[in-house]
């Protein structure tokens, strides 16, 4: 994935043809499009192919299961057309070895949750969170995920990892967290979902952000 803009759509949206307007919409402005269950689902795997024509495509399935069945899982998923898959890190070091060992055979990329955004994360992840952190930079993953909604724990993961991985970060808009200040605490790129695709002008959306991130670097 290029760092070009440091912007990743989030597009939960459930229409084919609106994914597909919004994405061409987009085009240049993100770095990559983040597909996760919503759309999938909705539409099927095969819209991976069709909105890799537009930018990168990062897929959301947050694996998390057996070293077997995540194999099968992101096997599917790069042969969509997907270039990196995002899996969960609380299931520990063999279910995610396997698939960095499948990403780096096939030259995609891994992305591993470390603490969600949400305000649930508190209950049990963030306890983990610096633990999968340490795990991913460990097996050399591509990067991690960790909450905008939290810079300083971006700060923190980011003193863990160092600067071999990659942070992508959601929870910018909708969920509160800025753009400006998750890329300060040191993230390489937020995730940025409704606040783009409900907008009415999506392009200009995104180009707000892609200001707002330019501002601080
Ligand atoms: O809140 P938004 O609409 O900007 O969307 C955020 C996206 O990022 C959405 O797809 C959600 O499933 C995903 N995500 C988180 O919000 C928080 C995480 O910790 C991990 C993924």
């Amino acid at each position: 994935m290029e760092k070009n803009t440091r912007l990743i759509l989030a597009l939960d949206v459930l229409d084919s043809d609106e994914a597909i307007r919004i994405s061409e919409a987009v085009t240049g402005h993100v770095d990559a499009i983040k597909v996760g269950y919503p759309l999938v689902l909705a539409s099927g795997l095969q819209i991976i192919g069709k909105l890799a024509e537009y930018a990168s495509i990062i897929a959301d399935f947050k694996v998390a299961d057996i070293p077997n069945t995540n194999r099968l899982i992101c096997e599917q998923v790069f042969d969509a057309g997907a270039d990196a898959v995002i899996v969960q890190g609380f299931t520990g070091h063999d279910s995610l070895e396997i698939c960095v060992d499948l990403a780096r055979e096939r030259n995609k990329d891994i992305f591993v949750v470390t603490e969600m955004s949400h305000p649930g994360a508190l209950d049990l992840m963030q306890d983990a969170g610096e633990k999968i952190a340490r795990m991913a930079a460990d097996q050399k993953a591509s990067g991690v995920v960790a909450p905008a909604t939290r810079p300083e724990r971006v700060k923190e993961i980011r003193k863990i990892i160092g600067n071999e991985l990659a942070i992508i970060s959601p929870g910018v808009g909708a969920q509160g967290g800025s753009a400006a200040d998750t890329i300060m605490a040191g993230t390489d790129w937020v995730i940025v979902g409704r606040k783009i695709y409900q907008s009415d002008d999506p392009a200009k959306a995104a180009k707000d952000i892609v200001s707002e991130i330019k501002d601080v670097l």
